[in-house]
């Protein structure tokens, strides 16, 4: 099966961050970065600014890739291949949408009990400005049943 290309974009103004509850679908009831799937035509990056603007109402002005990861399932269905995107300048204020409902967030009090597990892997080393490149597989009941994750340049 192909591989789909996501976007995951999540704004740092030291010390807080901002992240959003999905209100529906894949992943609701968590909190997350916002993006979505990348459009035919469009450029990844062109994609992560898209979904932002759409999920948050913010205007992305400065951005910079710091991850690829790729998730599975153990059944072989769904794979991701997510772009994650470290956003340091941006306009406009975060407001609900239907989709996601905006919070910052102190970077000692992340909620990682109630993000995709996979977060607590990556995240620290995003808040470092490092990058990486991983893949997580999971079960069908969304928990981790192997990955790896290694700091490394993607650019
Ligand atoms: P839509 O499918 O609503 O976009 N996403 C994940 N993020 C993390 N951290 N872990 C996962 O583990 C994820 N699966 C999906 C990518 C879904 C958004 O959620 C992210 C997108 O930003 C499985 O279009």
């Amino acid at each position: 099966m192909k591989k789909k290309i996501l976007t995951l974009c999540i704004i740092h103004q030291h010390p807080k961050i901002l992240l959003g509850m999905k209100k529906r679908g894949h992943g609701e009831g968590k909190w997350n970065g916002f993006g979505g799937k990348v459009e035919k035509g469009e450029t990844i990056k062109q994609g992560a600014i898209r979904e932002m603007k759409e999920e948050s109402g913010v205007e992305i002005r400065k951005m910079n890739k710091l991850g690829i990861l790729e998730f599975a399932y153990q059944d072989g269905s769904g794979n991701m291949e997510v772009h994650i995107f470290y956003v340091k300048e941006f306009r406009g204020s975060p407001t609900e949408s239907e989709e996601m409902k905006p919070k910052w967030f102190h970077i000692d009090e992340i909620p990682y009990n109630q993000m995709w597990p996979d977060d607590k892997y990556w995240l620290p080393m995003f808040l470092d400005e490092k990058s990486f490149k991983g893949k997580f597989i999971f079960s069908k009941f969304n928990e981790i049943v192997d990955y790896y994750i290694n700091e490394n340049n993607i650019n």
